[in-house]
C-alpha cells in the first residue's frame, strides 16, 4: 500500500464519525482546498443575467401565462443555473471536489460583479458573505442589485453522515430571493446530496431527493435530483415540476410545466405533465459561462478578509507542505481561541457585523418583516431551524 492510500483510509475512517464539522475532519493534504467555505456562496450569483432576468419580463397581450408564472420560470431557469458552480466547480477547476478550509468566526467575503450587459442596465451585484457560526459552521450571505432592487439573502450550514459508500450531507437554511419592483418574494430550500468516489480518492457530488421553489404568487417549483443510473441514466440528472400552489404538486399530471436534463449540461422545458417531442432548450450549462465576481487584492483587504486571513495556510497548500499548512492553520486556530477566552472573560460575546439572528418560532407571519413565514407557511415547510425542505 502506497502511503497515499494509507493517509486515505485513515481519512476515510475519520469520516466515519464525521458530523458536518470540518474542524473534527484531519485530511491528507492533496484533498484540500485553498478556499474557505465562506467563499461557497459567490455561486448562487455567477450568472447575474438570470439572476436579474425577471425584472426585465414584459407580459405580452396574447400571452397565455400570467407574467407571475413567467417570473417563475425565469427563478427556476436561474435556479438551475446555479447548481454547476455550486456543485462542480471545485470538480472543474481542482480535479475533484476538495475538502474547503474551515471558516473561523466572523471571516467574511465581499465581492462584487459587474455589469457587463449590453444595455448595461444591470447595475452593479454586490456579495457579503459572513461566518456567523464556528461550531457548527454556518454561513450567512446576502447579494444585493440595488440598480434592479433584487436581493438574494440566506443562511447554510450541513449536517453530514457516512454511509458504506458515500458521505451523505444535508443541508440547513434557505435563501430568501425579493424582487422588490415586482412585489414577489421567493423562498429557496437546498437539497441534499452525497458525495460519491471516496474510496477510489476521487470524490464529486451528486444531489439527491428535492428542493422547493415557493413564490409569493402562489406558484411553487418541486425539483427532483437523480444521479446515474436513476431516472435518465446521467449523472447530475433532474426534473422540475411547476405548479399553481403546493396543493396542486400532489398530483404530477396537474403540473403547468415540466423541466428536464442535466443541471450541469442541457435542460428542456415543456408545457404540461410531460417532456414534448418539441421540448425546447431551458437551460444550457455549457453555453452560458459563469461571471466570476471581482474581489479586492489581498494587500487591500481587512484583517477578517477571507484570503488575506487565509494567505498563508493557501499557500502552503498550494505548495503541498504538510507542516507548514499545519503551523500557519494552528496560528490562527489559537487566535481564535484567545479570542473567544477575551470575550468570555469581559463578557463580550461576538457578534455579526452583517446579520442578525431570527428565531422564526417566535414571531407570527404579519410581525416577519422578511416575508419567510408567509412562505414556508404557503409551502406547507417546517419553520424550526432544521433541515431545510422538511415538511411539517
Ligand atoms: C456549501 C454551501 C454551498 C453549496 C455547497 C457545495 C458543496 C458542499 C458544501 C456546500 C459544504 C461542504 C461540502 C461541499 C462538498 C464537499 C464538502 C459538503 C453545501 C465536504 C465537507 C468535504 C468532505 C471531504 C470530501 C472531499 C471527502 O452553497
Amino acid at each position: 500500500m502506497s502511503s497515499t492510500s494509507a493517509t486515505w483510509t485513515s481519512f476515510i475512517k475519520s469520516l466515519a464519525s464525521y458530523n458536518g464539522d470540518l474542524s473534527s475532519l484531519t485530511a491528507p493534504p492533496f484533498i484540500l482546498s485553498p478556499t474557505s467555505l465562506v467563499e461557497y456562496s459567490q455561486y448562487w450569483s455567477e450568472h447575474v443575467d438570470l439572476f436579474l432576468a425577471p425584472n426585465f419580463i414584459q407580459q405580452e397581450p396574447d400571452d397565455i401565462d400570467s407574467v407571475e408564472l413567467k417570473h417563475m420560470v425565469a427563478v427556476l431557469r436561474w435556479f438551475i443555473s446555479t447548481l454547476k458552480s455550486q456543485y462542480c466547480s471545485r470538480a472543474e477547476t481542482l480535479g475533484g471536489e476538495k475538502k474547503p478550509l474551515n471558516p473561523f468566526l466572523g471571516e467574511l467575503f465581499v465581492g462584487r460583479w459587474t455589469d457587463e450587459s449590453p444595455s448595461q442596465s444591470f447595475g452593479e451585484t454586490l456579495l457579503v458573505s459572513e461566518q456567523v457560526s464556528h461550531h457548527p459552521p454556518i454561513t450567512a450571505y446576502a447579494i444585493q442589485n440595488k440598480t434592479n432592487k433584487t436581493t438574494l439573502q440566506g443562511y447554510n450550514g450541513i449536517r453530514a453522515s457516512m454511509s458504506a459508500t458515500s458521505l451523505n450531507v444535508r443541508q440547513y437554511g434557505h435563501a430568501l430571493l425579493d424582487y422588490e419592483n415586482l412585489n414577489e418574494k421567493y423562498l429557496i430550500t437546498l437539497p441534499p446530496l452525497h458525495i460519491e468516489g471516496i474510496l477510489m480518492a476521487a470524490p464529486f457530488v451528486e444531489l439527491e431527493q428535492k428542493s422547493y421553489i415557493q413564490s409569493s404568487a402562489g406558484y411553487v417549483a418541486v425539483i427532483e435530483y437523480s444521479g446515474r443510473g436513476y431516472f435518465s441514466g446521467k449523472s447530475n440528472s433532474f426534473k422540475a415540476r411547476i405548479f399553481k400552489n403546493i396543493r396542486e404538486a400532489e398530483d404530477k399530471t396537474k403540473a403547468l410545466y415540466t423541466v428536464s436534463g442535466q443541471w450541469s449540461g442541457v435542460s428542456s422545458i415543456s408545457r404540461g405533465h410531460t417532456i414534448a417531442s418539441d421540448a425546447q432548450v431551458f437551460f444550457d450549462a455549457n453555453n452560458s459561462k459563469p461571471q466570476h465576481l471581482t474581489v479586492k487584492p489581498i494587500e487591500e483587504q481587512g484583517p477578517l478578509e477571507s484570503r488575506r486571513a487565509w494567505q498563508k495556510v493557501a499557500q502552503a497548500i498550494r505548495a503541498n507542505d504538510y507542516n507548514l499548512i499545519h503551523e500557519e492553520k494552528s496560528k490562527i486556530e489559537n487566535e481564535q481561541r484567545e479570542l473567544r477566552k477575551k470575550e468570555a472573560a469581559d463578557d463580550t460575546p461576538w457578534k455579526q457585523k452583517f446579520f442578525k439572528e431570527i428565531d422564526y418560532t417566535s414571531l407570527t407571519e404579519e410581525d416577519d418583516e422578511t416575508g419567510y413565514i408567509k412562505l414556508a407557511n404557503m409551502a406547507n415547510l417546517s419553520l424550526k431551524n432544521i433541515l431545510s425542505g422538511s415538511i411539517r
